[in-house]
């Protein structure tokens, strides 16, 4: 299996949609573009933030090649493949391998209650599908899917599986699963932890708001190399201070308005999801100018 490390900043990118609500690659372009000058890492495709679950398969490849496209080699491309079927999943993963991403990732099969021995097939069969590294993605507030330590560990133990994304608060979960897999991938999933996770033991983080403020968190990861904690702990919590406020209007679409706010217009979020009201709009726009984001 390919034992590439993954390490910094990885922006969970959004999908941009333009006017009629199709995948727009003019603002993906500039988003990436954008982002591999700051120094980022790579790219996460088609996760929650992009809004994964409300796309085609179809669309899902569309996006990824316009990703392969725009990123040209310059960093590592992950790519979300779960899917509501496994034959699909494994039809996005062998998309994904073939197009040059460097991992691929799911969120566990989710809706009906599987058994703990369904969820270790369900990962086997990808990661005997693909070439790439499986990471997979713990989400338990979103899926409902809660994996125990000895559970994920046993998940980690699967030949191909490389890593995890970790959203979820738990750091004693994380800190234990870094402690007995030195040689997998740990990356943070939640960016208002992400200092935490370092000290955690992990050293990657995967996140929404590093479409809009990679830079932050590149320095936070620097200073936290570099043994200047307390300063790290400034950034973390001035990053805090804006990611409340997206918490409290919708994470996702308040993303997408600061993005719009700094030149890169990335549409609305897709439908079941509405468009922000005014006065979210306001305190969004408010809270970029505080913080210098625009
Ligand atoms: O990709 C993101 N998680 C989800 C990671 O989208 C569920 C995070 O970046 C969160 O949006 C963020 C706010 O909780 O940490």
């Amino acid at each position: 299996m390919n034992k590439k490390e993954f390490r910094g900043i990885y922006p969970a990118l959004v999908t941009p949609f333009d006017a009629n609500g199709e995948i727009a690659v003019k603002p993906l372009q500039k988003l990436i573009e954008t982002n591999i000058k700051k120094g980022v890492s790579g790219f996460y495709v088609a996760g929650s933030t992009g809004e994964s679950y409300m796309l085609t398969m179809a669309e899902r490849k569309y996006l990824l090649e316009a990703v392969m496209d725009a990123v040209d080699g310059r960093a590592d491309v992950i790519v979300h493949a779960g899917m509501f079927a496994e034959k699909q999943t494994i039809e996005l993963a062998q998309h994904a391998e073939k197009c040059g991403a460097a991992a691929v990732s799911s969120v566990p099969p989710f809706y009906f209650p599987f058994t703990m021995e369904e969820y270790e097939v369900y990962y086997k069969e990808i990661a005997e599908n693909t070439g790439i590294p499986v990471i997979v993605y713990n989400i338990p507030d979103m899926s409902s899917v809660h994996f125990s330590e000895p559970d994920m560990s046993e998940l980690l133990a699967i030949d191909g599986i490389g890593g995890m994304k970790h959203t979820s608060y738990d750091l004693f979960q994380l800190e234990r699963l870094i402690r007995l897999w030195p040689e997998k991938n740990f990356f943070c999933g939640h960016d208002e932890i992400f200092l935490s996770a370092l000290s955690a033991g992990a050293d990657a983080g995967i996140g929404t708001s590093f479409n809009f403020m990679a830079e932050k968190f590149i320095e936070l990861r620097r200073l936290y190399r570099s043994n200047r904690i307390r300063e790290a702990q400034v950034l973390q919590a001035e990053a805090n201070d804006i990611i409340s406020v997206l918490c409290k209007v919708s994470v996702f679409k308040g993303t997408k308005e600061i993005l719009k706010l700094q030149g890169i217009d990335c549409g609305e979020c897709r439908k079941p999801f509405l468009p922000l009201d005014e006065a979210a709009r306001q305190l969004v726009k408010e809270t970029a100018e505080k913080y210098h984001l625009i």
